[in-house]
């Protein structure tokens, strides 16, 4: 690998679990006010991870695992994601998530436990879409990271929305990953090309507020125009927005999602995973990765699916 994919595979699973670890503070506060931010962002405490970072590293190393196999094996992921939650079930997973992967862990086939809760339709949780960003790193197109992320969410989530927030937020890390660092990010360019890797129109009327939002919008004004909850589709578009006010600037992605409030972790770790994928692990702060619990771990992680970045350019 070149150094630069090295990087870049360090900045998108760097760069999640930095959003993860520094919104989980706030994560249910309706508005998060500048200065508490301040003053944990300048804190010297541990940066702690919660279940959206355990769920991506459980993801990142199935991919390592299976290597040449086919990259994603439904079963084999539902019980490794069981296992997981059953080791560290105070990571703070979604109340949908732990009924499900409790069922796995039992015997329950995944088809069947995705469907017991919510009344049988399945979540539409953002936890699918929370823990995709590896998959961006192995695709080889766009319609191939959709696919991907779609055979990964499927196994907790079983509801369109849940399924497809993962799909979109697999794309966005993956034209992030793929977009010219040197040029400034075509933000036109990028929403067309995910308004088009995303066909079901329950999406598209999202992307277009995306578009059309004021280059000043205030984090909170965002917020009450594309949600900052922990469904898909009130909090994959404000990652989105979030990233590509500061495509450039992964801290800055970071801190203005977690300004929104809401789902703050999630938001901050899908929006730090995709302007990490950007500008690698260079543009992340080095004083965020010392306090970061495991990011020894995570960074070894990068680094064995950085060869697997395919060249674009
Ligand atoms: O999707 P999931 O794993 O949640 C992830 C969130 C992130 O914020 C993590 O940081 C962690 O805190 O949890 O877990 P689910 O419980 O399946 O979905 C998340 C939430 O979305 C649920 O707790 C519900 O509030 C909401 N939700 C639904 N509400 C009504 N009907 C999801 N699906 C439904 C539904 O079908
Ligand atoms: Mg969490
Ligand atoms: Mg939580
Ligand atoms: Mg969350």
């Amino acid at each position: 690998p070149s150094a630069n994919t090295t990087a870049q595979a360090r900045g998108t699973l760097l760069g999640a679990a930095l959003g993860d670890a520094l919104g989980a503070r706030f994560e249910g506060e309706d508005v998060v006010g500048g200065p508490s931010l301040v003053a944990h962002d300048r804190a010297a405490e541990p940066l702690r991870y919660t279940d959206d970072t355990a769920q991506t590293i459980v993801l990142a190393r199935h991919l390592v695992q299976r290597r040449d196999r086919a990259p994603v094996d439904e079963d084999a992921l539902a019980t490794d994601l069981a296992r997981a939650w059953q080791a560290e079930p105070w990571r703070g997973y979604g109340a949908g998530s732990r009924q499900v992967l409790e069922l796995v862990a039992a015997g329950v086939p995944w088809p069947e436990a995705t469907r017991a809760c919510f009344g049988g339709h399945g979540s539409y949780g953002n936890g699918a879409a929370m823990r995709v960003a590896a998959l961006a790193l192995i695709a080889t197109s766009l319609t191939h990271a959709a696919q991907l992320a779609d055979r990964t969410a499927k196994v907790t989530h079983a509801h369109q929305h849940g399924r497809e927030g993962a799909e979109l937020q697999a794309c966005a890390v993956f034209l992030a990953l793929h977009s010219d660092p040197v040029r400034p990010l075509d933000r036109d360019h990028y929403l067309d090309e995910l308004s088009r890797a995303l066909p079901s129109t329950s999406w598209h009327g999202r992307i277009d507020q995306i578009r059309a939002m004021p280059p000043t919008a205030s984090p909170s004004y965002a917020a009450s125009l594309l949600g900052n909850d922990a469904t898909a589709i009130r909090s994959v578009p404000m990652a989105l927005h979030s990233f590509l006010r500061y495509p450039d600037h992964p801290a800055e992605a970071i801190r203005y999602a977690i300004r929104a409030g809401g789902d703050t972790d999630t938001i901050a770790s899908m929006a730090g995973a995709l302007a990490g994928a950007r500008t690698g692990i260079h543009g992340l702060p080095v004083t965020w990765l010392e306090r970061l619990e495991n990011a020894d771990r995570i960074r070894a992680l990068a680094d064995r699916l950085a060869p697997r970045i395919p060249r674009t350019r």
